[in-house]
């Protein structure tokens, strides 16, 4: 029999296209085509049998991003999003961050299991200009596309729009050998896609775009490259493809509704590989396909596109034949048990704009939203209250652990989401069923990955305690202390914030 392609999107159509915090549509950029930019691999500083060390490096630069001026951007250890970084599972790793920028900022892990607050880098864990930090950690995590990306509340989508994102790659040797490309910029290349508005000058104007449903921009810009194109020298090809953007989500397909595999998805492998025409990525998500030019020449070129915009034009030269075929079985999921008398927690995301909340309330940095025992399984159902006629979708995440989708108003999960996942897209009206364990101690949040959202205050944390140990005390990051910090960085009273564009602080708790 032959195997089933899926060719929907698996999304609610509807509150994508219909939703009242309108997109702005995308324009393909009047500009030359350019080669992709693929970030090079972070090196170590220094590596031993058993321990890595990085420094990682949050700077301020200019990148060539359209013909004429540069654009002023943040990266990491580079002026745009960053380069990429590679941890083994398993490896006792050492990181070094750095802050370089004029403002604070904060290193969260996303996708890593490590703990919170302090490690997982969330707003608990500001590095203040000038100055550095140490962290160390071992991951015991599956092989994994995650990321890298400043998570200072309340400006976490402000200093994400100016770039600092960067992907993380994590390997561990029970899948490592699997018959997957995996030459880092030959075979397998990251994809990070945002949009952007550029204003005079090329320049990026967070404020003058703001929007509390999440900020766009009508230029695709692909790891940073507007109109790109990547020459294909091999027969396969896997893209880790992130969705980065602040708001906006992506209705990827090849030219010719060419098919490909999608073999992970945020968190892990996919058990199983998914033959797919139609992939839809909604804020943090990430999934890696694999795409066989088998019946493509030289000099032919394949377009990823996102709805009628092309993304990235894959040229395609000479290759050698290459037949690997991808396993049957690529990944085992190990689902927690839970014990039937744990209660199945309700979270629910509501509101849009201003409104947005979570069970009713903004986020407060000092409030401890929940607990949860430390291994033990419990089911959560993650509801979008948003009315399924104009409502929106909102991308819930996970810190300091990976979950398993295991429905979605009661009926299976889609067919590429049987993998586990850091960050899961729930429609308007819908309730999502995750299964969630935490296997480290620790604070963590929980929020909308529209980051605005986020920074609006739909977002809470969670306690994840070691029974029958006395709970630990976390010394709690507040409001006045990181405002008084924003303030002094700017040279002004922490009262006169607003004035300079800061009243997002308002929303993250912080009394006026
Ligand atoms: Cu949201």
């Amino acid at each position: 029999m032959a195997e089933k392609v899926y060719t929907d999107y698996f999304f609610d159509k509807k509150a994508f296209d219909d939703q009242d915090g309108a997109y702005i549509p995308l324009k393909t950029a009047d500009a030359p085509e350019k080669k992709l930019l693929v970030p090079p691999l972070l090196k170590p500083d220094k590596e031993t049998e058993t321990d890595l060390y990085y420094t990682v490096t949050a700077q301020a630069g200019e990148t060539q991003i359209l013909p004429g001026e540069k654009t002023k951007t943040w990266g990491y250890n580079n002026s745009i999003l960053g380069q990429t970084i590679v941890y083994p599972a398993g490896k006792h790793i050492h990181v070094t961050l750095q802050n370089h920028l004029p403002e604070l900022t904060t290193f969260h892990w996303h996708g890593l299991i490590v703990t919170g607050p302090y490690i997982d880098g969330g707003c608990h864990a500001p590095v203040y200009p000038g100055e550095s930090k140490q962290i160390d950690f071992t991951l015991d995590q599956p092989a994994a596309t995650t990321w890298l990306h400043a998570h200072p509340c309340p400006s976490t989508a402000e200093q994400v729009w100016h770039g600092l994102a960067t992907m993380v790659l994590v390997t561990n040797r029970e899948t490592d050998d699997l018959p997957l490309p995996n030459n880092y910029g030959v075979d397998d290349i990251p994809l990070v896609l945002q949009d952007r508005h550029f204003h005079e000058n090329n320049q990026l104007d967070y404020r003058a775009d703001y929007n509390p449903d999440g900020v766009t921009g009508p230029t695709p810009l692909i790891n940073g490259t507007v109109n790109p194109y990547f020459d294909v020298i091999t027969q396969q090809l896997r893209l880790r493809i992130l969705d980065g953007a602040n708001r906006r989500e992506w209705r990827l397909h090849l030219s010719d509704d060419l098919e490909f595999t999608q073999i992970a998805g945020d968190s892990s492998l996919l058990p199983k590989p998914v033959k797919l025409t139609k992939l839809m990525l909604t804020c943090a998500e990430r999934a890696e396909i694999v795409i066989d030019f088998k019946d493509y020449h030289e000099g032919d070129v394949v377009t990823l596109y996102t709805d009628d915009t092309p993304l990235v034009k894959f040229r395609i030269h000479k290759f050698s034949e290459d037949d690997a075929v991808i396993p049957d079985k690529l990944f085992d999921v190990k689902a927690p048990k839970v014990e039937s008398d744990t209660p199945i927690r309700k979270v629910v995301m509501s509101g849009m704009d201003e409104g947005v909340a979570i069970d009713g309330k903004k986020f407060q940095m000092q409030r401890i939203d929940a607990t949860q025992p430390v291994g033990k399984a419990q089911y959560w159902d993650v509801v979008n209250s948003n009315d399924p006629e104009h409502g929106m979708v909102h991308p819930f995440h996970m810190h300091g652990t990976e979950f398993l989708v295991i429905s979605r108003n009661g009926h299976e999960p889609y067919p590429n989401e049987h993998g586990f996942k850091d960050t899961v897209g729930v429609n308007p009206g819908e309730t999502v069923r995750i299964l969630v364990r935490f296997d480290l101690p620790g604070l963590y949040m929980y929020h909308c990955h529209i980051i605005e959202h986020e920074d609006g205050g739909m977002m809470a944390q969670i306690q994840a305690f070691e029974p029958n140990k006395p709970m630990p005390k976390y010394k709690l990051m507040d409001m006045d202390t990181l405002m008084n910090a924003f303030a002094e960085e700017r040279g002004i009273k922490p009262e006169d914030l607003w004035m300079a564009g800061m009243d997002s602080y308002e929303k993250c708790g912080m009394k006026m």
